[in-house]
């Protein structure tokens, strides 16, 4: 997207708080996909402006109705529950006060939130304390969501973490190879190879009948938790528009992901991209901790093979983008997809190679 001008963003904004006044917008970074405004107005009022990447969600009605009857079912529940300063809260919408046909297109969906003050989001851990706090959380929404009501979730993006699909589609990627990219990358191709039987083992299992489908976060990365500033607490869990039918151990392994490696998931010095045993066993810890007693046999076997299938996952979705030429993940500079490609993998093998099974 072109960048959007301050005028631009007033008007959308006033789309939803109609003469709020004079709003500065700040461009928050973060999110491969979406674009992400903090407004803040004269009297200190603060919100997210948001735009939805339509080519990513083209079902963004279908989208949106699964954010508000998630966030409804969490609001019931912990309206139930005794008030505790520290229990997770979740984001508000703003519904529009007037429609406009720059609010929605066939590119972009725009909404707005309330900000929540006092936070920080992080790309990377520090501590296994961090990692604990971090997938007790994810354990958490997993077990609130236990009983949403029926029907189903909207599958917003179908087969989104299908892992057989996401080899084939970089299978067919490398033989059109549209951007002649292919014969530079002969290296990686096999390392992700030798990585697909491992990475398929969740969904074997699933297939097999071992473990059920569940609603879950699907994204349930670190930087998608907010952290209270002052004592680290996770304050709420953010980016709920890939929440939809999946599996228990995708959440898991995206925690372990990015989590259990101090480097970023763009590094581009391989040799610091190590799995790390402490993480790893406080990410267990933390995530059973609120979701032991609903995990089947299966999924508590699987929970070092639902590291190894995300990270394979993502290293195999970005060098797909990669190899065709960079139309899905948002990137920085021209080999920056490649580069998380390599990270992600490295990462990958090193989960299997390095961690325990539990
Ligand atoms: C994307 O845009 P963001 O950062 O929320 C992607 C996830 C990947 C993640 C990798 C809809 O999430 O699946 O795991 O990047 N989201 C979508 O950081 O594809
Ligand atoms: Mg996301």
């Amino acid at each position: 997207m072109n960048p959007v001008s301050t005028s631009e963003l007033a008007a959308l904004f006033d789309c939803f708080i109609p003469n709020a006044g004079p709003a500065s917008f700040e461009q928050l970074k973060g999110g491969h996909i979406n674009l992400t405004y903090k407004v803040r107005l004269a009297s200190g009022a603060q919100y997210i402006l948001q735009a939805v990447n339509a080519n990513v969600f083209p079902n963004v009605t279908g989208l949106m109705e699964n954010v508000f009857r998630i966030s409804a079912h969490l609001e019931k529940k912990l309206s139930t529950m005794d008030p505790d300063p520290n229990a997770l809260r979740f984001l508000r919408f703003v519904p529009p006060a007037r429609q406009s046909a720059s609010l929605s297109d066939d590119k972009w969906y725009w909404r707005v939130y309330h900000f929540i003050d006092g936070v920080v989001t992080r790309t990377e851990a520090k501590s296994p304390a961090e990692a604990y706090t971090a997938a007790k959380a994810f354990g958490r929404f997993q077990s609130l969501l236990a009983d949403l009501p029926e029907p189903r979730l909207n599958e917003t993006i179908p087969n989104f973490h299908n892992t057989r699909r996401r080899f084939e589609a970089l299978e067919k990627a490398i033989s059109d190879d549209i951007c002649g990219r292919a014969a530079g990358v002969r290296e990686e191709i096999a390392g992700i190879r030798a990585l697909r039987d491992a990475a398929l083992e969740v969904q074997c299992a699933y297939e097999a009948g071992l473990m059920p489908e569940r609603t879950v976060h699907n994204d349930a990365k670190f930087s998608n938790i907010l952290l209270d500033s002052n004592d680290g607490h996770a304050v709420c869990i953010i980016d709920l528009d890939t929440c939809m039918p999946g599996l228990s151990l995708h959440d898991f392994g995206d925690l372990v992901r990015s989590m259990v490696c101090f480097a970023p998931e763009d590094e581009k010095d391989v040799t610091k991209i190590r799995a790390n045993r402490e993480m790893f066993s406080a990410l267990c810890d933390g995530f059973l901790s609120e979701a032991d007693s609903h995990l089947t046999p299966a999924e508590h076997k699987l929970l070092r093979a639902g590291g190894v299938c995300m990270t394979s996952e993502v290293a195999v979705r970005m060098l797909t983008d990669y190899l065709q030429g960079d139309t899905y993940f948002r990137i920085a500079y021209p080999e920056h997809n490649l580069v998380r490609a390599r990270s992600q993998m490295t990462l990958a093998r090193s989960i299997l190679d390095d961690l325990p099974i539990v």
